[in-house]
């Protein structure tokens, strides 16, 4: 008796699964436009695609299955529906419990394929039926999803149902990246940038597969992080900025948010406190810094180098040892920067005193150093990573200790280098660096220094003479998008010709996420008539 009963409900829960997935079959049955995966405007290029010419219809039937919660593949399909929601304002459930309809699915999975051998690698099997992303990591799912984002149409096809129809071209996406450490550094100290603008800055940075925001925190203008042993560094040094306007920090709570935020889009937050040098606003906070028996005055100019710590004084290491431990504690990546760039009133050998004692302070409290070029010069442990600015003998001596070194040569990636001589903000100290100078350069063998020993790359802006989130986007856009290429696509799959049509085509992406990019006139850019106007915001 039980037995038939339960025979019954299985078959009763059969016929109406069946009659469900059929009505849903039959309508799905679209004849979508032919399609071709190879010329989609992807940034940066992915390793290898192969376009089999149909279409996934991305509709009002789509629903996203994710591997399980824990390993962090849920949020990532969350991330992705927000996403789809943003551009085309479809609502698609994910990890709803009806069971799937075998067309539609969108599923992020999971997978110990050795084809997948770096934490960021992932596939994606595009068909008529459903999409299926490969990936090793949450981090290699949240990378490929980004490549989807981008190859949903901007508007869809209203023609052949009566509801909307986004036409995915379909084929297979092998893809991973060409450097490990793909980053931007905002440089929040000469002029402060809130928690919003930061935020805004990843938004853009996680769409085109960054992994590193680097905050420079400390300058002679500024300090903005609050170290809770030493107060005065925010209520002092960090009052004004370049130009005398008040200038601004972040919490604790708030540094924790944007590093929660960053981790949400996988990218890591490098925090810096530049010293000796560059150390005018700890000094004017607390004058035992510098040594020299003065009380500076809060800096608002724009000059650099004139500015040091005393090397040889005991509070001094006391006080980096509460400002790395402060920081670290509230930093869950493995590095941290301490700057050590243009000290030009520190003597060599104090400066190599110096660097040492302070790699040895960053090391006990489980982080990695980075510094950048002129730290070549001490004798540091080979974990310790160099940061290639401008010194090409500091970097080779760096890489005879062993070191990594990340690039960031003034003259190709500064994102603070006017485009050129009308350009509305910038220096131009280093260079004038036009859209295409800043995307024709070879990261692998610059300067001689061998692909083996690099990181990767990291594009800084310098604030001195932007102070506003509108003047922050005129800098980094469109350069910033070239250099998340140099990052990830291996050196034969970059060409300008061919990048300057993708480049063109990510105007309506741009213009729906409010960016206000200079408009290159190397770029025919593409206008913007995306069907749905919400501006793509969490
Ligand atoms: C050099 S690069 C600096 C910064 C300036 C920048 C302006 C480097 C390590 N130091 O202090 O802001 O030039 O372009």
């Amino acid at each position: 008796m039980k037995s038939i009963l339960a025979r019954s409900l299985f078959l009763l829960t059969f016929i109406i699964l069946f009659s469900a997935c059929a009505e849903k079959k039959k309508k799905r049955v679209l004849n979508l436009p032919e399609t071709d995966l190879a010329s989609e405007n992807m940034i940066p290029k992915p390793l290898r695609v192969i376009p089999t010419n149909k279409g996934f219809a991305l509709d009002k039937f789509t629903t996203i299955y994710t591997s399980g919660n824990s390993l962090g593949f849920a949020e990532v399909g969350e991330f992705l529906a927000k996403k789809i929601k943003g551009k085309t304002n479809l609502d698609i459930p994910v990890n709803v419990d009806e069971v799937p309809d075998q067309e539609g699915i969108i599923y992020i999975n999971q997978s110990d394929s050795l084809e997948l051998n770096t934490p960021e690698a992932y596939q994606i099997y595009i068909t008529q039926d459903s999409i299926i992303l490969n990936s090793n990591t949450a981090e290699g799912a949240f990378r490929g999803i980004q490549t989807l984002r981008q190859i949903i149409p901007e508007t869809s096809i209203d023609t052949i149902t009566e509801y909307n129809v986004w036409n995915i071209p379909t084929g297979k996406i092998i893809d991973s990246p060409n450097f490990e450490y793909r980053g931007s550094m905002l440089d929040v100290a000469r002029h402060f940038f809130s928690v919003k603008d930061v935020k805004k800055y990843i938004d853009i940075l996680a769409y085109y597969k960054y992994n590193v925001l680097h905050l420079h925190l400390s300058d002679d203008q500024g300090w903005r992080i609050e170290i809770k042993s030493w107060p005065k560094l925010t209520e002092i040094g960090g009052s004004t900025e370049v130009g005398g306007k008040a200038g601004g920090f972040y919490t604790q709570e708030e540094y924790t948010e944007i590093v929660n935020y960053a981790a949400k889009h996988h990218i890591m937050i490098i925090p810096e406190i530049d010293m000796p040098g560059h150390t005018n606003a700890a000094s004017v906070s607390y004058p035992i810094l510098n040594g020299n028996g003065k009380t500076p005055k809060l800096y608002t100019g724009m000059q650099v180098g004139k500015s040091t710590f005393d090397t040889r004084k005991d509070t001094v290491y006391t006080f980096i040892d509460d400002v790395v431990r402060e920081i670290s504690a509230i930093t869950p990546g493995p590095y941290f920067h301490i700057g050590g760039d243009e000290s030009h009133v520190t003597k060599k050998n104090d400066y190599i005193y110096f660097i040492e004692k302070v790699e040895k302070i960053v090391q006990k409290h489980g982080k990695r150093m980075i510094g950048w070029d002129e730290i070549g010069q001490a004798d540091i442990d080979s974990t310790s990573v160099s940061h290639f600015w401008s010194s090409k003998k500091n970097a080779l001596d760096a890489i005879k200790k062993g070191m990594k070194v990340i690039m960031s040569p003034a003259k190709k990636a500064y994102l603070d280098m006017q485009y050129d001589s009308l350009s509305k903000h910038g220096l131009h100290w280093a260079a004038y660096i036009p859209t295409d100078v800043g995307y024709k350069w070879t990261p692998e063998n610059y300067e001689g220094i061998p692909k083996e020993n690099i990181l990767g790359i990291e594009a800084p802006l310098w604030s001195e003479t932007i102070s506003n989130i509108d003047e922050l986007e005129y800098l980094a856009f469109p350069r910033a998008i070239g250099y998340s290429e140099l990052g990830w696509s291996i050196e034969e799959n970059r060409d300008w010709e061919n990048y300057k049509v993708r480049l063109a085509n990510q105007a309506p992406f741009l213009e729906r996420m409010d960016v206000k990019y200079y408009p290159s006139p190397l770029i025919d850019w593409k206008k913007s008539k995306y069907s749905y106007k919400e501006i793509e915001k969490e």
